[in-house]
């Protein structure tokens, strides 16, 4: 993601009077193209303010929650409450579908000015939440001047006791990646990117440019690959997203430099190449899944196993950042393409599935659930 402003959240002066000068001429557009259509046909407009009939849906969620600042990670618990994180620091939850006013935790992350992909980044619920009311979040932090990332858990009833289960993540104000997710072996994954340095992500003594594997207290499990070290795998660049499929297999995504985008599969104790070589290689690192000759800067991924969005059973979906489109791709096809499946016309930063299956997708300002309408788009 870097060099294009991706992750540019403080807009401009003039690019807001530009904006809101778009905004006009798309409203008398979109105006008068809604008058000839009801002119013209006897048809129902479709429109984000028509509820869709869906009651099986117990998460409830509206369709879109919008004006939002910059969401950048989903979780839902078994009841359907939605958890998600802000960049610039808010812990917040959509409960029986409507988005709680009030922040439940406020971290205190650096307010970059500028191209910044520093902030609250990540958000994981405990895989016993129903019962012990754990939360992890990944944030970035401002220690004398230098900015490092930590995970940090919490009790999501007693708010002030926080335990810090990993720290020293080196920060930067690009490339600090963030995603966190429960394996089925129940220890935690932490996806971290090279601070910009792009040589930490081959030493095994830097948890930057890793994956990391903990347990839910932030112990080193006794079976990680590289001995008494967290390190789970190496030579990565900047996740964005991170999941498990319904084998158990690890999958992110990663950003490559002005190229080679990667799909990869994560296993313990392998190479990604990253800064040697991207994309396939000479088959000297792990090769992965896919890769993107054209940056799309690929966020948040899911496995998708529910029968809701019928076409995306049983792929990997994801989402980019670049132009906001959802892919999707079936990890146990040889040689598959990604195949774009939707568009949200906003860059997509997370995504997660609902427990009776519904898709949703964070954008840089909403939450929006996936339906055929946007499948297919
Ligand atoms: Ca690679």
């Amino acid at each position: 993601m870097t060099g294009k402003g991706k992750y540019n959240y403080y807009m401009s002066a003039s690019s807001t009077v530009c904006k809101l000068r778009a905004v006009t001429i798309i409203f008398f557009v979109g105006l008068t193209l809604l008058l000839t259509t009801l002119a013209c046909s006897s048809r129902t407009v479709p429109s984000e303010r028509v509820p869709r009939k869906d009651k099986k849906d117990k998460s409830r969620l509206a369709d879109e929650i919008k004006d939002l600042n910059f969401p950048t990670d989903l979780a839902f618990a078994d009841d359907g409450r939605l958890f998600f994180t802000e960049k610039t620091g808010a812990l917040r939850l959509i409960k029986d579908g409507r988005l709680q006013p009030d922040p439940i935790a406020t971290f205190n992350v650096p307010q970059i000015v500028g191209y910044n992909e520093t902030g609250l980044l990540g958000l994981a619920l405990s895989p016993e939440f129903e019962r012990d009311h754990l939360i992890y979040v990944y944030h970035t932090y401002n220690e004398e001047g230098r900015l490092f990332n930590r995970v940090v858990r919490f009790d999501y009833r007693s708010l002030e006791t926080k335990k810090t289960i990993f720290d020293g993540i080196l920060g930067s104000r690009i490339h600090v990646g963030g995603k966190l997710s429960f394996g089925p072996d129940n220890f935690l994954y932490i996806a971290t990117g090279e601070a910009n340095q792009p040589g930490l992500s081959r030493k095994t003594n830097s948890p930057n440019g890793k994956i990391l594997r903990l347990t839910r207290n932030g112990k080193i499990p006794k079976n990680n690959p590289f001995g008494q070290s967290p390190v789970f795998a190496l030579g990565l660049r900047n996740i964005f997203g991170m999941t498990f499929d319904s084998k158990g297999r690890l999958f992110v995504t990663e950003n490559g430099p002005e190229n080679d985008d990667e799909i990869n599969m994560i296993t313990g104790g392998s190479d990604y190449g990253w800064p040697i070589e991207t994309g396939a290689g000479s088959g000297r690192f792990e090769k992965p899944l896919f890769t993107f000759k054209d940056s799309i800067a690929p966020t948040g991924i899911v496995f998708y196993d529910s029968g809701a969005l019928k076409s995306l059973k049983g792929k990997l979906v994801f989402g980019d950042f670049n132009e906001g489109k959802l892919w999707a791709i079936d990890p146990d096809v040889a040689n598959a393409r990604p195949e774009a499946v939707g568009s949200l016309n906003l860059g997509v930063t997370a995504l997660a599935i609902s427990p009776n299956g519904s898709l949703y997708a964070a954008t840089e300002s909403s939450i929006v659930k996936i339906d055929e309408d946007i499948i297919g788009k």
